[in-house]
């Protein structure tokens, strides 16, 4: 089957979406988000239709799984509301396929914000394509923004390399860790001391936190150079998300770093290069779906392609297609 043109419809399929989510219609929102994460062809027009370039500021949480990301977030997203800002919680799962609504722990853990309209909270599997999460989370991030919720609050299982997707949508990086740390040598590996922008020590209630918090600020000068000196030096926040302590410390280290990225002139800098890694993303779907459509529809070139047994020569020959 042969389709006209490679690439995303300019043209939206539903051109009462824009008007309902201008409205603020929540459902709207969802429906959105659903074309977004499907990769639906009317993601362009959507994103252009409705993205008004005010940005959600984002913060990104990971950690190990159990760490108390969720009962952290949850008790911060109500920390929020206190002061009436609408709140975002999109729950990235690397492990699980399944996408929308919430997952089901996640959902039990913030129940108490489920019927609170400036609450929007969703889940988003992998969906197996190549950058990860990465490009779907942006434009989720984006259409969130352009209906009114800021922050966004992103949060990921550190397993693999997600906790590094996270750092790269997020303004802010907090790191969650609890107490009995175990090896710290494992940490540094997963280069998890690069990206926080900020650390919690949760679950202060259990026994060994004090040695933890010490334990770590210990390796974080370690990882210093001797004489070198950081700007920005990840503060150590000790949490107990249970008990809803060291929330407020929480956010204002957020904020705080907020205004050393704004101050330094790093969020004009973090935000253009968002917007190049994005354009990257793009082309690189772009490119896979025009590559992928000329093969089906091109024997002669499909069979070009086995007998070089290399990629290279193919890839190169349709992307340089004058279409
Ligand atoms: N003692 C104690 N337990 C906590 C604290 N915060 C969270 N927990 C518990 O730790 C467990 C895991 O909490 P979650 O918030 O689901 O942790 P998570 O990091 O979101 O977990 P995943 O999303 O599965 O990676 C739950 O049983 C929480 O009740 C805390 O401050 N102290
Ligand atoms: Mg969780």
């Amino acid at each position: 089957m042969t389709s006209p043109g490679v690439g995303w419809a300019s043209e939206l399929s539903d051109p009462e979406l824009v008007e309902r989510f201008r409205s603020g219609d929540v459902r709207a929102l969802a429906r959105a988000i659903s074309l977004v994460e499907k990769r639906d062809p009317s993601v362009r027009a959507l994103q252009t239709e409705l993205a008004d370039g005010s940005r959600a500021y984002v913060v990104g949480f990971t950690g190990a799984p159990g760490t108390g990301k969720s009962t952290l977030v949850d008790a911060l997203v109500s920390a929020l509301r206190k002061d009436e800002r609408s709140v975002a919680v999109i729950a990235t799962d690397p492990n699980s396929p399944f996408t929308g609504g919430a997952i089901l722990g996640d959902r039990i853990r913030m129940q108490r914000h489920a019927l609170d309209p400036k609450v929007f909270i969703r889940s988003m599997g992998a969906r197996g394509h190549l950058g990860g999460l990465s490009l779907a989370a942006r434009e989720v991030i984006r259409l969130l923004g352009a209906f009114g919720f800021d922050p966004v609050i992103l949060e990921t299982v550190g397993v693999g390399q997600s906790e590094l997707e996270v750092a790269a949508v997020a303004d802010t990086t907090v790191v969650v860790l609890t107490p009995n740390l175990g090896d710290g040598v494992q940490m540094i590996k997963a280069g998890i001391l690069e990206i926080a922008d900020v650390f919690v020590v949760n679950k202060a209630d259990l026994e060994g936190h004090h040695r933890s918090v010490t334990e770590l600020r210990a390796m974080l000068s370690l990882s210093n150079a001797p004489g070198e000196r950081k700007a920005w030096k990840p503060p150590i926040i000790a949490a107990s998300a249970v008990r809803q302590e060291g929330i407020e410390e929480l956010w204002s280290a957020i904020e705080a770093h907020r205004k050393y990225l704004t101050s330094t002139g790093k969020a004009e800098q973090l935000a253009a290069d968002r917007l190049k890694e994005e354009a990257a993303e793009v082309a690189a779907e772009l490119a896979r779906d025009r590559v992928r459509r000329a093969l089906a529809d091109d024997p002669a070139l499909t069979k070009r392609l086995l007998e070089a047994g290399t990629p290279y020569g193919t890839a190169e020959e349709i992307l340089d297609r004058k279409r």
